[in-house]
């Protein structure tokens, strides 16, 4: 493996799902040049939404943010690449979309705080994004393969 192989987690959340953004967000990754290594359409429940916000629990928004985030199916997903983490959350914009710049998938396609679309590892939470792979994907869920346009991405690709 090489310096490419960097790991992070990523979720359309119910509003992004409902809103018919699936393949658009998919489409912004591929087109960056990461890879897909997993992905799962299903649906969140209380105890998995509870964990996987779990330093979120003491906060005002808490349940709302539980009852969101299991009011419908979402679309789970493993991107891999160089600088995965930080990169892809530069993608996705700030929590809020009234504050993400046009261009920023919640500063294209999101209005309210509480309907911001996708969830993405926090690359300034060391460990998020394993974390967060491990609680939603078994190892074999997640699936070892070459991608040839790496060789184009990269300068250089040692595969
Ligand atoms: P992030 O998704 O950008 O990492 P976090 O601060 O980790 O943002 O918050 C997790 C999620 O909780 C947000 O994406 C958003 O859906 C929700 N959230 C955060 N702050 C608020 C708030 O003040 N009101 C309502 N929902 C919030
Ligand atoms: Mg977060």
């Amino acid at each position: 493996m090489s310096h490419h192989d960097e790991r992070t987690f990523v979720m359309v959340k119910p509003d992004g799902v409902q809103r018919g953004l699936i393949g658009e967000i998919v489409s912004r990754f591929e087109d960056r040049g990461l890879k897909l290594v997993g992905g799962k359409f299903m649906r969140i429940d209380e105890a998995l939404a509870h964990e996987h916000y779990g330093e979120h629990e003491d906060k005002p928004f808490f349940d709302g943010l539980v009852d969101f985030i299991t009011s419908g199916p979402v679309f789970a997903m493993v991107w891999e690449g160089a600088d995965a983490t930080r990169q892809v959350r530069a993608m996705v914009g700030e929590t809020d979309p009234a504050e993400s710049a046009p261009g920023t998938i919640r500063g294209d396609f999101g209005l309210d705080l509480g309907h911001n679309v996708i969830h993405a590892s926090d690359h300034e939470d060391e460990g998020a994004n394993e974390r967060e792979i491990d609680l939603f994907f078994d190892d074999e869920e997640l699936v070892d393969y070459g991608l040839d346009t790496a060789a184009w991405v990269y300068e250089e690709e040692d595969h």
